[in-house]
């Protein structure tokens, strides 16, 4: 094992077992939600993947090393803890190095579940290419993991704070299936549907299961993208909630604001914009996210 991870004895118990674990982010409780939603969420996160039969494993970066499933004390330190670091590819070896806080995004939860021999991450949504690319260059270290990281990533699809379609083409030119689950549409997060058409589309965590032991078979570097639309009764209606992303857009401009600060940014301009009702969407969505995410983990463990 790698010296720099720390296992949870439960997630350590479960894999030993060949039992079903899930990872899932921190990035999501740190950056992703405020407080007291966020410790809300990710408790019963945990509880959803438990209750369908799999280890939950939140992962964080804590005292200098990687940590994959995190104690009551440590999620709600996450939860609460002012200064924790926004931890993607980029900046893990120097807060691993710094011995400091580090919340991790979706690329870093990767390369955490990867080392501790996890399959299946479950997450709200993936970063990907933003918006005005052509100006700024700005793309997601999540997409450059998902092309060299064999993880099974369970989202909503990405939302339309990001330019979709390139985020599909990278996905695509990288070799990354994107699974729509029970839907031929990309999913956008807030909205169960986009206008843009997948390749794939499964209807049950045992095909999903399928696919990942080809692609393993295959020796594929990298993961496979399922995507899982919000449930219908939860979803706000896409011209409405791009409105809003336009708005959170402009606002983000004059504010100055870029880089790893633009995600967090924008989430929380649109919880405002749209007075919480956004958060209740994303908190839905990762609850239906849980659920799927186990029996997939359930169903690969059966292989
Ligand atoms: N999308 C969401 N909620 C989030 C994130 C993305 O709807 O919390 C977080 C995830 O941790 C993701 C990260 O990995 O933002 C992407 O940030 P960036 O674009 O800076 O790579
Ligand atoms: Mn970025």
């Amino acid at each position: 094992m790698n010296p720099l991870v720390s296992i949870d004895p439960q997630v350590q118990e479960a894999l030993a077992a060949n039992k079903p674990v899930v990872a899932l982010e921190s990035t999501i409780i740190s950056h992703g939600m405020p407080y007291p939603q966020n410790i809300e969420m990710a408790r019963e996160t945990e509880k959803i993947i438990r209750d369908n039969g799999a280890t939950p494993a939140t992962i964080a970066v804590i005292d200098g090393r990687i940590q994959v499933g995190l104690s009551a004390q440590q999620l709600e330190l996450l939860a609460t803890a002012k200064n924790v670091a926004k931890v993607s590819r980029r900046d893990l070896a120097l807060i691993l190095a710094k011995g400091t806080l580090g919340a991790t995004t979706v690329a870093t939860t990767m390369i955490g579940a990867h080392l501790a021999g996890i399959d299946v991450f479950v997450t709200g949504g993936i970063g990907g290419v933003h918006r005005g690319y052509e100006e700024h260059m700005d793309v997601s270290a999540d997409l450059e993991e998902l092309a060299s990281t064999p993880l099974t990533v369970v989202c909503a699809g990405a939302k339309a704070i990001l330019d979709l379609p390139r985020t599909l083409e990278y996905l695509e030119t990288h070799g990354v299936p994107v699974l729509g689950y029970g839907t031929d549409y990309l999913p956008a997060f807030f909205s169960s549907a986009s206008d843009y058409k997948l390749s794939a589309r499964v209807d049950s965590p045992a095909e999903v299961a399928q696919v990942m032991k080809y692609s393993r078979q295959l020796d594929f570097p990298g993961g496979i993208v399922v995507a899982n639309p919000i449930p219908m009764d939860k979803e706000i209606p896409a011209e409405e909630i791009n409105r809003i992303i336009e708005k959170a857009l402009v606002e983000e401009k004059k504010a100055g604001v870029k880089g790893k600060d633009s995600t967090p940014f924008l989430l929380a301009k649109i919880v405002e914009l749209t007075e919480g009702r956004s958060l209740e969407a994303n908190i839905a969505l990762v609850f239906n996210n849980a659920k799927l995410g186990a029996q997939i983990a359930a169903a690969y463990a059966h292989i």
